[in-house]
């Protein structure tokens, strides 16, 4: 490695050969640096301030040089030193561009590769359904409303005509909000078992006529089965105006069945019983599996359990009682209601046999709807 010769000899000739050794020794030197640290090293050497090699040719020639030649010695020192800065520099930017060069081979956008293909996802079957159903009713004129899930006592029994301690109640498994005793019965809240708290909640906001579909979410303490689920859907329509007969719930909802399973199926109304309705009705359509007939190719139709019928949902002409709560004239308008349970419906349209793969989120079950 150069060391910095002490001079003995001034002459021109000597200085010449003494300046070569040190310019080669910094050109080689500078060659060497491949690196960051490396190049720290190599500064240091020749530049430092305390002891680096340019300090020393200060100390070893200019100052040791004798007076005739201090003059030609200070310029051969200033041009030494330009020579060692204009290297060390090089050598940096050498390693520099070097490295920014490898990191852009590293970096570089190969823009024949295929790009990330995000999947698409698609709506839930049973929003998919309930939509569905809401779009045939909308279609006949029909406004969407919406209410809350954690109702009250009032509007998912009272005002519906459910009073208090009546059997009726115990139909809807109820869940309850604790720590409500010390309210009146009224303003306990409970978790909504129907959609048709929303009936009352409408007919407060407007006067008649009035025509809505109310898509919701309810809630049951049922325990799950492949029929049942503790949460489930219910799509509910109330259409109230002066003259609306049974006639007009019968059309509305053989037109709605339809629209939903298809022209050729047939519909079928038998007495039920639900306090907010009078009379009550619950809907049979025919059996689109087997035609109605409850046999295919001689065997027992597993859809409708060979008896042609299905049923559907629960309907009635709406009972005065409940226009009472509302302040609407039961003398003067007449209406008629129908709630549906969603996944019943889901489930018949694409021949699901239980209830709880769509709570379940499995993706093998859900691609299929996509
Ligand atoms: C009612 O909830 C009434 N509010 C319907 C109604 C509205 C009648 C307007 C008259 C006028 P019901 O308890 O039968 O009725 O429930 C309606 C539908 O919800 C059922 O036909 C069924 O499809 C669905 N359902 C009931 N319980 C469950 C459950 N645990 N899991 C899944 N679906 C259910």
């Amino acid at each position: 490695m150069y060391t910095l010769p002490q001079l003995a000899d001034f002459s021109p000739a000597a200085l010449d050969n003494a300046a070569l050794e040190l310019k080669s020794a910094v050109e080689s030197e500078s060659r060497q640096v491949s690196n960051d640290s490396e190049w720290k090293v190599l500064r240091d050497r020749w530049m430092a301030r305390k002891s680096g090699i340019l300090t020393q040719l200060n100390d070893f020639w200019l100052k040791a040089a004798p007076g005739p030649s201090k003059r030609d010695v200070g310029q051969r020192v200033n041009e030494l030193k330009r020579i060692v800065e204009q290297e060390i520099e090089a050598a940096l930017s050498r390693i520099t561009s070097s490295a920014s060069a490898s990191r852009i081979d590293h970096e570089r956008v190969d823009v024949t590769l295929p790009g990330t293909r995000r999947k698409l996802g698609a709506e839930h079957p049973l929003i998919r359904t309930m939509n569905e159903i809401v779009g045939v009713f909308k279609a006949m004129g029909y406004s969407i409303a919406e209410g809350p899930e954690v109702e009250t006592d009032y509007y998912n029994f009272e005002s519906l005509n459910f009073p208090p301690n009546h059997p009726a109640r115990d139909t809807q498994d109820t869940l309850f909000i604790a720590g409500q005793q010390s309210k009146p019965l009224r303003e306990r809240l409970v978790l909504r078992t129907h959609t048709s708290p929303v009936q009352i909640r409408a007919m407060e906001k407007q006067p008649p006529p009035l025509r809505v579909i109310v898509p919701g979410k309810v809630h049951r303490a049922e325990t799950a089965d492949a029929t049942h689920s503790p949460i489930f859907h219910q799509v509910e329509g109330l259409a109230v105006d002066t003259n609306i007969t049974f006639c007009d719930l019968k059309g509305t909802l053989d037109h709605a069945m339809k629209a939903l399973f298809g022209a050729s199926v047939k519909t079928r109304f038998y007495p039920s019983f639900f306090p907010f309705t009078e009379p009550s009705a619950d809907v049979q359509i025919s059996c689109f599996k087997c035609g109605g007939r409850g046999r295919i190719e001689g065997a027992r139709c597993s859809l409708c359990k060979a008896s042609g019928w299905i049923e559907l949902l629960g309907c009635g002409m709406v009972d005065p009682n409940v226009f009472g709560f509302v302040n609407y004239d039961s003398k003067k308008y007449s209406g008629f209601a129908f709630g549906m349970g969603v996944e019943r419906i889901t489930m018949l349209k694409y021949g699901i046999d239980d209830i709880q793969h769509f709570f379940e989120g499995d993706i093998r079950f859900l691609q299929q709807f996509a």
